[in-house]
């Protein structure tokens, strides 16, 4: 799939959309989800202009997976969720509906469903 640099993430990323920031490095830039699936669901974007994890570069994926974790970690100290999912869709027939890799960090309770 052709990488499409006008897709929101990409506009963000250049600061020609707005998002709620929460860290961003080198590498990646984390914020707030618009359409949370539960109470701090958060995202991860690669800096690195790929429509998905196929076109990813091995090591973008490892700073990826090191600012989940990061993520994952401040978000466990700060809402102190029960677990927290970390997940990434590839392709329409995946549910994936933004073409530029993100990492999908949704804390979880016990007992609660997610929003739609
Ligand atoms: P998916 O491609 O299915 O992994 O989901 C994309 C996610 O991105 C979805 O949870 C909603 C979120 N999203 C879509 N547009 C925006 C936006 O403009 N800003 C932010 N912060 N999140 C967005």
């Amino acid at each position: 799939m052709s990488y499409d640099p006008n897709n929101i993430f990409a506009k963000i990323l250049r600061g020609e959309a707005p998002s709620i920031k929460l860290f961003e490095d080198e590498h990646t830039y984390a914020m707030m989800d618009i359409m949370p699936q539960s109470e701090g669901h958060a995202l991860i974007l690669t800096k690195e202009p790929a429509a998905n994890l196929f076109e990813l570069s091995p090591e973008a994926a490892a700073h990826c997976i090191q600012s989940a974790q990061r993520l994952a970690k401040a978000i466990g100290k700060a809402l102190a969720p029960d677990g927290v999912v970390v997940s990434q869709f590839n392709g329409a027939a995946a549910g994936q509906t933004v073409f530029h890799v993100h990492f999908h960090i949704v804390p979880r309770r016990a007992g609660e469903a997610l929003r739609a």
